[in-house]
């Protein structure tokens, strides 16, 4: 399986995050990929350079003044004489207001975050463009014809909105590519997002299309990040009714409550029989994840890879989170190698 990676994603690098109560050293950081690197070139697999797209294609999932902030926001802070990393402090929640965007640095950065565990530093810009590249190019590939192709993104994406970021995710890469594959002419495309976290920036984007299902199996939001999107009555709105389906799952769920449901997922991908796929791969529902509380072993992901492939869709798989680092090479290839077959 061919794999499309940029080394601009070290770029993004470091930092604090708000986790749970806690000011902690970020979980999600640049040796995540070398051991995904380092795990694919034991495969033997082709790793290929992103092709480069204009801020346009960035716009047919994201809002033009959130990636103007996003381009500008560390240029702003340095100009105030700053440096190290941003973190919002301030969130417009209930009762405040929404309708207008706040002139201030501050104020914008709280206007458009959803969290305080997202540092923004001076090569985030560069490396989550890199990222959705990645996404985009495989799904450029898939779109051609290729059966499949791996988008090893860094920093993730399926919690960032159309504008708004959040659980370590600026640029929706998953949606990113699906809208690609739509663009190029296919009309139905599914996304299924196995990642621990429900991907709420996802379900956003396309909560009222029918044109892009999406399916997402999680640990429950009532307990587990990020905790207000996520439920199983979330179904998608207007035309998009019935095309949004949630499965949260209790903490401690193993392979086999996990596989269960994960039938009940494929057929309903399967029914809507898209012309392709997108797969959220989050590899954080491992056993060993720090921050997550499923309790899949090494040898579950090729099981979840075969059971993906069954569907024999054209399929995009785009790296979401993993935070047990030693581990995090031998899951993704689990997956992936059993996807690819032998
Ligand atoms: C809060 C936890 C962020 C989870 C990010 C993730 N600091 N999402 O893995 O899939
Ligand atoms: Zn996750």
């Amino acid at each position: 399986m061919k794999t499309i990676h940029s080394p601009l994603h070290a770029l993004h690098d470091g930092g604090m995050e708000l986790h749970r109560g806690e000011l902690v050293p970020c979980f999600e950081m640049p040796a995540r990929v070398d051991h995904i690197l380092a795990a694919i070139a034991r495969t033997g697999w082709a790793v290929e350079a992103p092709r480069e797209y204009d801020d346009a294609v960035l716009a047919r999932v994201h809002d033009a003044d959130y990636l103007a902030f996003l381009r500008g926001a560390y240029a702003e802070w340095q100009a105030e004489g700053r440096d190290g990393f941003m973190l919002p402090g301030a969130f417009p929640a209930r009762g405040m207001r929404r309708d207008r965007v706040p002139a201030g640095l501050h104020a914008r950065l709280g206007y458009y975050a959803f969290d305080a565990g997202s540092p923004i530093m001076q090569g985030t810009w560069q490396a989550a463009r890199a990222s959705a590249f990645c996404a985009l190019t495989a799904a450029d590939l898939v779109a051609a014809g290729e059966r499949s192709a791996y988008a090893l993104c860094r920093p993730p994406g399926h919690h960032a909105g159309r504008a708004m970021f959040g659980g370590y995710c600026f640029l929706n890469n998953a949606a990113l590519a699906a809208q690609r594959l739509r663009d190029a002419g296919l009309a139905r495309i599914a996304v299924l997002d196995v990642d621990y976290h429900h991907g709420n920036g996802t379900q956003d984007i396309f909560r009222e299309r029918d044109d892009v299902l999406f399916v997402s199996i999680h640990g429950d939001p009532d307990t587990e990040y990020p905790f207000y999107l996520g439920y199983a009555d979330e179904r998608g709105a207007g035309a998009g009714e019935g095309y949004n389906h949630n499965f949260p799952l209790p903490r401690g769920t193993d392979w086999a409550r996990y596989a269960e449901t994960l039938e009940r997922a494929l057929g309903l991908v399967a029914d809507y029989a898209p012309q392709a796929l997108v797969v959220s791969l989050g590899v954080d529902i491992f056993e060993g994840d720090p921050i997550s509380q499923f309790r899949l072993g090494v040898e579950d992901f090729p099981r979840l890879g075969a059971r993906i492939a069954a569907l024999g869709l054209p399929t995009v798989l785009v790296q979401e989170g993993g935070y047990a680092v030693a581990g995090i090479g031998d899951n993704v290839v689990g997956v992936l190698a059993a996807f690819a077959g032998p």
